[in-house]
């Protein structure tokens, strides 16, 4: 397992508000190589598959629905320290926590819709990464 490696998603709010370039740049800017990339719309069993750790929760209606409700756009990201670096960049969950000059902090709706997914560990990486982008699809 790469441990350099993390997997993203530009969430339905932050592409239909047109912040997927900005977006990309920042990261870009960040010093992460972008090594897959494509924009899709998941459906509801993908979303439910993708966020079955919080099949429980109160909260996991609104976020199956939110996250299939408009294209999303997934990016494999490269760098070291990829994983903790990349959760620095995109700020708390809830982006009126997030720190200054991050990306839920500049581009985030609210604590459901918050622009941006990012691994919370290098094993989830590993399986986010598989569940959406196959070897050939990986540069
Ligand atoms: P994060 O790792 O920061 O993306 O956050 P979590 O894995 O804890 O949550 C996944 C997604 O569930 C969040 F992006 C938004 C949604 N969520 C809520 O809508 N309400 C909550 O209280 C917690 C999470």
């Amino acid at each position: 397992m790469k441990t350099n490696q993390t997997f993203t998603m530009i969430k339905p709010d932050a592409v239909s508000n047109g912040y997927t370039g900005a977006i990309l740049n920042k990261i870009s800017e960040a010093g992460f190589r972008i090594a897959a990339l494509r924009m899709t719309q998941l459906t509801q069993a993908d979303a439910e598959a993708f966020y079955a750790v919080h099949n429980e929760r109160p909260f996991f209606g609104e976020l199956v629905s939110f996250m299939t409700s408009g294209p999303i756009v997934a990016a494999v990201l490269e760098k070291e320290n990829a994983v903790t670096d990349f959760r620095t960049l995109i700020g708390s969950t809830n982006p009126s926590e997030a720190a200054e000059g991050t990306i839920r902090k500049l581009y985030a709706t609210s604590m459901g819709e918050n622009a941006v997914h990012g691994s919370d560990s290098d094993e989830n990486a590993a399986l986010e990464i598989a569940f959406h982008f196959s070897e050939r699809d990986r540069f």
